[in-house]
């Protein structure tokens, strides 16, 4: 290999290197697509929403596990707002409280969505190896692998945007999780990106870094395609086995 090759990328081109993954983004992911297009069902957006939620109340048991990891206290104490941004605090309810009334707004019931009743393998299995990455990696690689959120405030735009004359049905009061996510996502990559671009520095680690990111764009395509095979081509887990 040429030294060329070998070479670390600069802090700008590596920022670059990272922003190119957008491609594998799940926006792109034909149950999103079909979202944003205004062609899911009632029964797919309630699909949709009762399985995300076992994502959204995963995410603070993440950030918890990166804070016990992380000896740097300027770190901690920075990072332990994501925790509070989902789980809230007195007086705030928080982004999973936000992600109920969502659910509700869609018409399913409190139970229905706090049960996890809904929640498929598929979609467990990857929000879980998210979880478990984040338990036992170096708290530098967990805390990078949030950075999927450089191209979360789109998608969310996108909701905000679309969902009202696509789901004219869904209450409005669902939609202030998506609302509080466009700043918190933007303040959350900033963080991430400074970790990020600080600590993978020479050209192996860089890779490692892509690595990771792609492995956190597995996490939440492969969400999409569980609920595919569920609630698109109506082929749930063992729906061709005799009950
Ligand atoms: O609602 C989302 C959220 O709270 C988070 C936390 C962050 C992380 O720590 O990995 N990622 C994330 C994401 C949220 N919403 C997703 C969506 O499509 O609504 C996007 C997702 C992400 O890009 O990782």
């Amino acid at each position: 290999m040429s030294n060329r090759e070998n070479t670390a990328w600069s802090r700008v081109e590596f920022e670059a290197q990272l922003r190119g993954m957008e491609k594998f983004y799940h926006i792109h992911h034909p149950y999103n697509v079909m979202m944003n297009e205004g062609k899911l069902t009632k029964a797919q957006i309630q699909g949709w929403v009762a399985n995300r939620f076992y994502y959204q109340v995963c995410i603070p048991i993440k950030d918890a596990n990166i804070l016990a990891n992380c000896p740097d206290r300027e770190t901690r104490a920075k990072w332990v707002q994501r925790i509070i941004d989902h789980d809230g605090q007195a007086g705030e309810p928080g982004g999973i409280e936000a992600w109920i009334q969502l659910g509700i707004a869609v018409g399913l019931s409190r139970e229905e969505i706090t049960s996890l009743k809904h929640v498929l393998p598929g979609v467990r299995f990857a929000v879980d190896a998210y979880v478990n990455f984040a338990r036992k990696a170096d708290w530098h690689e967990a805390a990078s692998s949030s950075l999927t959120e450089m191209f979360a405030p789109k998608i969310h735009q996108q909701r905000l945007s679309n969902w009202p004359e696509h789901y004219p049905w869904i209450e409005p009061e669902g939609y202030a999780y998506f609302r509080k996510r466009l700043t918190e996502a933007r303040r959350d990559v900033e963080h991430g990106l400074e970790i990020t671009l600080d600590y993978y520095k020479t050209h192996e680690q860089q890779q490692r870094m892509l690595q990771i990111l792609k492995f956190k764009l597995d996490v939440l395509w492969t969400m999409a395609d569980a609920m595919t095979m569920a609630y698109i081509k109506d082929m749930p887990p063992y729906f061709n086995v005799a009950a």
